[in-house]
């Protein structure tokens, strides 16, 4: 990673500050939108604002860790010796991984017997699977990256056999509407965290050098903007949708 053209450098220079933008923007909807959900089911939307409060300042210092990393030269950008920082991006995910399954816990109002020791278990889960991903990011060695790789994969494993098999379990006492609603929030989760293991391995798909650091950069950037800020959203939507199915409405709250 000694040396960038033009468009790789600005490329994932408009990412970041793109991402800074969604994760503000998504902040204050999540802050304003709380009055529009029955009182119990607000504190899933201040988790929300938390997580994409937590993101966009972790942007901010990606970003100007980016600038930081190259200098242009000759119409390149040559790495500037300054390393770029990694690891705001896995303390990011330290605490809004743990962060987003709280709200999916949340949203899903459920007991507290039923809840605690779901979250405990995701919690520890979470924190291994960033814990253990770190070394292999960080390594320039392919075989350290798949053995790091495969180690994070086991704990990524063991959450989605909680969420479809524990949990699973557990929401099949409620009513069908709620159910459906949460098979769609697992699935979500699937299918957005699933994509930051297929980053991870970029250098397994051919990519070389630059591309590398390129790819990987853009990759958890849009998966971020999905699983945080358009993740919120759908919470959002549940929320408002079972407010309303407990009988609160917007008209009478005001
Ligand atoms: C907001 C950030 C989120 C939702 C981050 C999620 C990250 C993962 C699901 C990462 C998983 C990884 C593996 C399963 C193996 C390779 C290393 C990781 C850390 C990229």
């Amino acid at each position: 990673m000694s040396e960038l053209t033009m468009g790789q450098y600005s490329l994932v220079f408009n990412m970041l500050s793109f991402t800074i933008a969604t994760m503000l923007a998504a902040f204050v909807f999540f802050m304003m939108g709380q009055s529009r959900l029955a009182p119990k089911y607000r504190i899933s939307m201040i988790v929300s604002s938390l997580v994409v409060g937590i993101a966009g300042y972790h942007y901010f210092r990606i970003a100007e860790s980016w600038g930081h990393a190259f200098t242009l030269t000759a119409g390149k950008y040559m790495a500037s010796g300054v390393p770029f920082n990694d690891a705001y991006r896995y303390v990011d995910w330290m605490l809004t991984v743990p962060l987003l399954l709280v709200e999916l816990i949340l949203v899903l109002n459920l007991s507290r017997e039923k809840s605690g020791p779901m979250l405990t278990k995701l919690t520890i889960a979470a924190f291994l699977m960033i814990v253990t991903g770190y070394p292999g990011e960080i390594s320039s060695d392919t075989t350290t990256r798949a053995v790091w790789g495969f180690i994070s994969t086991l704990p990524f494993a063991y959450i989605v056999y909680i969420l479809w098999v524990e949990l699973g379990k557990v929401m099949e006492t409620q009513p069908e509407r709620v159910r459906v609603l949460f098979r769609n929030m697992r699935l979500l989760i699937l299918a957005t965290w699933g994509f930051y293991p297929i980053v991870y391995m970029a250098p397994f798909f051919g990519l070389t050098g630059a591309n590398v650091t390129v790819g990987v950069q853009i990759g958890y950037t849009i998966a971020d903007v999905l699983a945080k800020a358009g993740y919120g959203v759908l919470i959002y939507a549940v929320a408002r949708a079972k407010s309303e199915n407990d009988g609160w409405s917007l008209e009478a709250a005001h």
